[in-house]
């Protein structure tokens, strides 16, 4: 099998932090409390494993808003596994169905990418709303903990509210800031920031980016001409373009995620508003259906409220795995 495979070469293994599954359980509390008791109810009302249970099983996967494609994967595999086995007991499920979705994401997940040389780049991008300005704020704030020098610039240049926004992040998180006034033209402002970033000896320069302009074709521009100026500046891609997209948002999710793949090519997913969600199941969708990896979560407004993604914790965390 191959999650079998995946787990031999330890990929997707939980760092050894103190405290870290706990906070991980509290920012994923909604999503835990429908999987684990939705999960144990099914399994409870069930002598023997039969094709009824794994209806039901199929019910709850797809109000978690795992989705359909992906939770026909996930129960064909378990009605399969189950029929090798030649398993008997209900019980017997929650475990295969906690190692098929760490594999799933596992296949799917790789941390942060750091830059070859300094500065390390993250172009942010999204749709309007999704936490975008505020993602980019913890990940400041974050890197700053590490004794980085961050360096933000405001790209979302089409409201003067989104500059001043990103000004208190930066305040805040004690992040130095490149801004232009607004309407100026965001891909000067990334160029400036990428020039400022080399000048000051900067280990991560961290690009806040408009998720709504007139049209969407217009944004989409705008992003590519951004992307394109900011590796001239820096003789390679940006080293991460992140692609923020609110969980909350369910399935939409998954075409924004197919929308923006098209055009700017996201190296990867920040999913946010975890905390807000019992529709956790989402990132499940996220990998098998769009192939991205999951690379950062956020679990509340607060500064300290974003998480790397690690398969194994957060499957651990939104189905209670022994318990
Ligand atoms: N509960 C919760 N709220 C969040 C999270 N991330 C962002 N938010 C909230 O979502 C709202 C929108 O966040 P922004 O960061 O302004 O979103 P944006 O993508 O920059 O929005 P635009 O610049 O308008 O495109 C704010 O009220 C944030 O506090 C999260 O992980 N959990
Ligand atoms: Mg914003």
């Amino acid at each position: 099998m191959a999650w079998r495979n995946l787990f031999r070469r330890g990929e997707g293994k939980a760092p050894d932090e103190p405290g870290i599954l706990d906070r991980l359980k509290a920012g994923l509390q909604k999503t835990r409390t429908m999987l684990t008791d939705g999960l144990d109810n099914v399994l409870r009302g069930h002598r023997q494993i039969e094709e009824s249970l794994f209806e039901e099983l199929e019910e709850l996967l797809i109000q978690a808003d795992v989705g359909m494609k992906t939770t026909l994967e996930l129960v064909d595999w378990l009605r399969e596994e189950c029929r090798q086995q030649k398993m008997t007991d209900p019980q017997g499920v929650k475990p295969l169905l906690a190692q098929r979705m760490k594999e799933i994401l596992g296949s799917c997940s790789a941390p942060l990418a750091e830059g070859p040389d300094q500065p390390t780049v993250y172009l942010v991008v999204g749709v309007n709303g999704t936490g975008k300005t505020t993602t980019v704020g913890k990940l400041a704030a974050r890197c700053q903990r590490r004794g980085q020098k961050v360096l933000l610039g405001a790209a979302d240049t089409f409201r003067a509210a989104a500059i001043e926004q990103l000004e208190t992040w930066a305040a805040r998180s004690g992040a130095e800031i490149v801004k232009h006034q607004a309407g100026a033209d965001p891909a000067a402002v990334a160029h400036d920031a990428a020039q400022a970033a080399k000048a000051r000896g900067v280990h991560t320069l961290i690009i806040d980016t408009a998720g709504r302009l007139h049209t969407k074709s217009n944004l989409m521009a705008e992003l590519e001409k951004i992307e394109k100026v900011l590796a001239r500046s820096l003789g390679r891609r940006p080293d991460e373009v992140l692609l923020v997209v609110d969980a909350t948002t369910g399935q939409n999710a998954i075409s924004q995620a197919k929308m923006f793949k098209g055009a700017v090519e996201p190296t990867g997913v920040v999913l946010t508003k975890l905390d807000g969600t019992a529709k956790g199941g989402i990132v499940l969708a996220i990998a098998a259906e769009v192939g991205l990896p999951v690379k950062l979560i956020g679990v509340g407004e607060g500064i300290d409220d974003l998480r790397d993604f690690h398969p194994e914790l957060f499957v651990e965390a939104i189905l209670a795995e022994g318990s």
